[in-house]
């Protein structure tokens, strides 16, 4: 054999292991409300066989995992899924049983309730932000009862017209909220605390970006991470820069991943940009980060146009081809031309990575996991969609009322 042939050989063993020791650690957590009938702000297209309980959010999400055997949990709406509150932690635990995926992270609500319409946490009036804070800590409470590790929570509160609400006041009141809802959490609890620059509100929104994060994550203590949705940035937001100085500052705590065009689009991961989240992953696999860190990595989509399980699986599939390719990159040929500031051949290499089609390899990977080698196509053929359609039809005729 040549040695040219033997290099080539050699390449190809590398790449392998490499895919499938990424893939093997990787796990993406989905998100119930991906499977249920949501819409715009100009009203909702219902779908067939879109989800209208909790149990059918966990079927479908058991389904996703069947698959691609990577999203053993599904991230909680407390509202939504648990309109009852702790005393629907029983209710959840058999459905987990049942379909074979546990609670993920549990999401408090701030934002449907009538007496939030001027703020949740950060409301000027003492009496909103105590329910907003009690809201919080039976969200807690419930993640404890659930031996779920995270509370991930978006706080819509902010302002449309510039000087009508305290800007920096409502910093203090968001403070105190938070800390009394660190204050109940048990030893294995995080909090990961989103920001979002705008949407629902338009002129200031309290947390509005990742330094605010940051400073609440720091104030709360070492439980309290920031949590980056991808989805929650200023156009041409260099989100990956983002990520490096919250690993190297140890307060990342988790993504919401998603894509987008324009603003908080929630469209399919990978779908607009894919080489931004390879960028992403890039910067948490140069810093170490693999099987055993703590990072959680969620989906947070919603899918009103494609089909909600497919566009599940196929963002699931995406993640993990963006992630094994990420891998790829030979870490230490990498830093040396960086160091060296041979710029395109540092450049050249990363690119090689990203353009290196991996989707073989990870099909052989699924099937000595025992998986099925193209799950968008096996959720295609297998017929769940279409027997939960004509089960889920009449019901989601008549599903408008809420979001999700
Ligand atoms: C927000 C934010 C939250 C998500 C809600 C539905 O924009 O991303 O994480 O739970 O949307
Ligand atoms: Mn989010
Ligand atoms: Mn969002």
């Amino acid at each position: 054999m040549s040695d040219a042939s033997k290099y080539e050989i050699n390449q190809r063993e590398t790449r392998r292991s490499k895919v499938f020791d990424a893939l093997d650690r990787f796990r993406i957590e989905i998100p119930s409300w991906g499977f249920a009938n949501t819409g715009t702000r100009f009203g909702k297209f219902l779908q067939d066989g879109a989800a209208n309980t909790l149990e059918e959010k966990f079927a479908d999400a058991g389904e996703v995992n069947r698959l691609t055997g990577c999203t053993p949990t599904v991230a909680l709406h407390v509202l939504w899924d648990m309109p009852n509150g702790a005393a629907d932690v029983e209710a959840v635990r058999s459905l987990e049983a049942k379909y074979g995926v546990r609670a993920g992270s549990i999401n408090p609500n701030l934002f449907q309730d009538q007496q939030y319409k001027f703020g949740s946490i950060a409301n000027p009036n003492p009496a909103v932000r105590a329910k907003a804070v009690d809201h919080m800590i039976e969200s807690v409470a419930i993640g404890k009862a659930l031996g779920s590790h995270d509370i991930s929570l978006w706080v819509p509160d902010g302002s449309n017209y510039p000087g009508t609400q305290s800007i920096s006041r409502r910093i203090g009141y968001l403070e105190d909220a938070l800390l009394s809802t660190v204050a109940t959490m048990g030893p294995e609890q995080r909090l990961l605390i989103e920001y979002k620059p705008f949407e629902p509100a338009f002129y200031h929104t309290d947390i509005a970006d990742w330094g605010m994060a940051l400073h609440l994550v720091r104030i709360c203590g070492t439980q309290a991470k920031v949590l980056v949705d991808t989805g929650h940035h200023a156009p041409a937001t260099n989100i990956e820069q983002i990520v490096a100085w919250l690993l190297h500052t140890k307060a990342l705590g988790g993504f919401h991943f998603n894509d987008r065009k324009y603003a908080d689009d929630d469209l399919t991961l990978g779908s607009i940009d894919p080489y931004q989240l390879f960028r992403i992953f890039h910067e948490l696999l140069a810093a170490g980060e693999g099987a055993d860190s703590d990072i959680a990595y969620m989906i947070d989509q919603s899918h009103n146009m494609k089909g909600k399980i497919e566009a599940m699986v196929q963002s699931v599939v995406t993640a993990q081809e963006l992630y094994a390719r990420a891998a790829l990159i030979d870490q230490e040929a990498l830093k040396s031309l960086q160091d060296d500031c041979k710029l395109v051949q540092a450049e050249e290499l990363f690119r090689d990575s990203f353009w290196t089609d991996v989707r073989s390899l990870i099909a052989d990977w699924r099937t000595e996991r025992g998986l099925n080698p193209d799950p968008l196509s096996a959720l295609r053929s297998e017929g769940y969609v279409e027997r939960i359609s004509k089960e889920r039809v009449k019901r989601n005729a008549g599903s408008v009322g809420s979001y999700a």
